[in-house]
């Protein structure tokens, strides 16, 4: 495990590429004696001297010039130089941040001279690990931290910014201190237990046990809206060949991204763009039209989109509103579960051939939802949209439709402690299934030892939440995502 006194590490923290300003960092308990060989303050004090959290303007030297300070050549670059003294930084270690311009030469060159010093190329999130190692994050704040740099709609960044703000933290932390206080009471009656003191009733256990369970449920519940806003949507465009599924997915891109065109049969590679949906993200596959064929290509194509549909949350299953519904239309509604499947009526700007009751005919269950299907349509909504995507009508409704299937209407994300990834879902559950134990093991009349096994097991597994119990390996698996330079 690093920790101070390991390795000082740097690495380039602003995207690759030309910009105004680009920030190579250095972190670790050398940092301010390592970026001393090559940053050079303009005012003559070494970096050891300067004042902590204070920018200053400063020559950075190459990994040649650097060991003589050797002002005949020119330097490197001129840059603005902030050092953070420990334990007041992102890592919690000793902070060099060199502010240069933001030149891919520049910086590459600025880190060679600090490795040339003794600093080692940082890995992917390494800084981040360490701010964790180092108590300045828990791996709640931590993953975070990844979902703010990944976040590319409002929603995902407030809820990952709630998380950064230790919402979650707060109610796993009050969970496990509740518990953490009533197994110490238990084990102390288990120790006294000759001597008639009863430090805890079982009353008293199965109330704090119905509290969690309850506590832990709720948070469990938010998983799926919460995966959504994290993750996204996946959507799938499936209908037969014609009936509008590029234009579709050009008109919610605003761009001319696939082939359109009159022939039936054009698209045949799964295609995928990302689209902003009422403030989600949604990844939106179009896909090669679905028919009978001879067609080698396009038999592969109609593989590759049938593939496509498996792994999707939601179809868009799409019909040509102008002509008569075909039996290729109907074994497609046939085909498609229907939980994930919305269905869309295109070409709403030509004369409707299609009523609403032959929809209903081909899939009765969207005029009578039952509540296993309530995502197939609420109350009040209708149970299909009509939209013309050459003429773009109807789009923003097919998005409020979308995001209502995903999202209750007053979800305002960041506002309660929401769960977003699956590893704390699983660990929730854990927690929940142990404290089920314990009350399992109370009625069955188990003694103390066995409750206090089980209520062991929850705090293990809202530790792992975050991160008071962590192994090498979910270190491993949570730091590997992020970029280097994090
Ligand atoms: N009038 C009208 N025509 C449309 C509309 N949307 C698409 N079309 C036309 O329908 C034809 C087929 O459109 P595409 O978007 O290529 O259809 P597709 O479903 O992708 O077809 P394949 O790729 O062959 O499966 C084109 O001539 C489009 O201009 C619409 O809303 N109104
Ligand atoms: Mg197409």
């Amino acid at each position: 495990m690093e920790s101070s006194g390991e390795d000082t590490i740097c690495a380039i923290a602003t995207p690759m590429g030309e910009g105004g300003v680009g920030i190579v960092r250095v972190s670790g308990d050398r940092a301010i004696a390592i970026a001393n060989n090559i940053v050079q303050p303009r005012n003559r004090s070494s970096l050891e001297q300067l004042a902590s959290h204070r920018l200053y303007l400063s020559d950075v030297l190459s990994a040649n010039q650097s060991l003589i300070k050797d002002f005949d050549s020119f330097p490197l670059d001129e840059a603005l130089v902030v050092v953070m003294k420990r334990p007041r930084s992102y890592t919690g270690e000793d902070v060099v941040e060199i502010q240069a311009h933001g030149g891919p030469l520049v910086l590459q060159s600025t880190c060679e001279a600090l490795i040339r010093h003794g600093a080692r190329m940082a890995e992917p999130g390494e800084f981040t690990k360490r701010a964790f190692l180092n108590g300045r994050l828990d791996l709640i704040q931590a993953e975070a931290v990844l979902d703010t740099i990944k976040a590319t709609t409002a929603s995902s960044l407030r809820s990952a910014q709630s998380l950064l703000r230790g919402t979650l933290t707060k109610e796993v932390g009050q969970l496990r201190e509740e518990l953490i206080q009533a197994l110490a009471h238990l084990e102390a009656s288990m120790d006294f237990v000759e001597e008639d003191i009863s430090f805890i009733q079982t009353e008293q256990l199965e109330r704090i046990f119905r509290h969690t369970q309850a506590t832990l449920q709720r948070l469990i519940d938010t998983f799926e809206e919460g995966r959504i806003v994290r993750e996204g949507i996946r959507a799938a465009i499936i209908g037969r060949p014609n009936v509008g599924k590029s234009s579709l997915l050009n008109a919610l891109i605003k761009m001319d991204r696939a082939i359109v065109s009159p022939v039936p049969g054009t698209t045949r590679d799964v295609i995928e763009e990302t689209v902003n949906v009422a403030g989600l993200h949604m990844r939106l596959l179009d896909t090669a039209g679905l028919r009978h064929t001879e067609d080698h290509i396009e038999e592969e194509g109609m593989r590759r989109t049938r593939e496509a549909a498996e792994e999707v949350d939601l179809i868009l299953l799409l019909i040509d509103g102008s002509v008569e519904m075909t039996d290729e239309d109907r074994s497609l509604f046939q085909d498609h579960a229907k939980d994930r499947c919305l269905v869309v009526i295109n070409k709403s700007d030509l004369p409707s051939k299609v009523e609403s009751r032959e929809i209903f005919e081909f899939a009765p269950w969207l005029e009578n939802p039952t509540p296993a299907d309530s995502k197939t349509c609420k109350d009040g909504e209708d149970p299909f949209v009509r939209i013309s995507a050459k003429n773009e009508l109807g789009l923003e409704t097919l998005k409020d439709t979308i995001r209502s299937w995903f999202l209750k209407s007053d979800f305002e994300p960041g506002q309660t402690p929401m769960v977003t990834r699956l590893r704390h879902k699983t660990a929730l559950m854990q927690a929940r299934d142990a404290i089920q134990q314990a009350q399992s093991s109370i009625e069955a009349g188990m003694d103390g030892e066995c409750i206090a096994l089980d209520m062991r097991g929850a705090l293990d597994s809202l530790g792992e939440i975050t991160g008071e119990v962590s192994t090498e390996d979910i270190l491993d698996r949570i730091f590997r995502d992020f970029c280097i330079g994090k």
